[in-house]
């Protein structure tokens, strides 16, 4: 089936990491029926969250934005699946978690736009520029012995 192969990007930022929702995060994405490919804890340099989010440094919330994301550790996965890098953002809700869903991991976990917990990559194109800078090493190569319960 096309896109099954998909991959994307997803990250729990530092305040996710704080309050203890790593595991939720993970929880979900696993019970979806995502196949996780690579994950680590690691406190990047400034330089790579000002590549990561080099869209945005024009933007007047960018030097805050830059230092929030530094403030500790991040949690950095790839997850693999049909869809996945619009499905992931469906799980993570819009930016603003007030016009999050609720069900959604912003939605149900968020109150404040500079604090929304998670990160999830918004095209196929950004997500291969992502899992290349936060995971050079590369990743992770196994077949999912549950996929053929997962897709058709
Ligand atoms: P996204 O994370 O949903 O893709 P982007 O527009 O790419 O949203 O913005 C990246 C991150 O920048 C957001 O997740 C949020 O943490 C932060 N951000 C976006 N807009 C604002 C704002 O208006 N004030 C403060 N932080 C913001
Ligand atoms: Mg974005």
């Amino acid at each position: 089936m096309a896109g099954i192969r998909e991959r994307t990007y997803i990250m729990v930022k530092p305040d996710g990491v704080q309050r203890g929702l790593v595991g939720e995060i993970i929880a979900r994405f696993e019970k979806r029926g995502f196949k996780l490919i690579a994950a680590k804890l690691v406190s990047p340099p400034k330089g790579q969250l000002e590549q990561h989010y080099a869209d945005l440094s024009s933007k007047p919330f960018f030097p805050g934005l830059i230092k929030y994301m530094l403030s500790g550790p991040v949690f950095a996965m790839v997850w693999e699946g049909l869809d996945a890098v619009k499905t992931g953002r469906v799980m993570l809700g819009a930016t603003n978690p007030l016009q999050s869903a609720a069900g959604t991991i912003r939605g149900d976990y968020a109150l404040a736009v500079g604090r929304n917990i998670c990160h999830g990559s918004d095209t196929v194109e950004n997500a291969e520029k992502e899992i290349s800078l936060w995971f050079p090493e590369g990743i992770v190569q196994y077949s999912l012995l549950q996929e053929t319960m997962i897709f058709e």
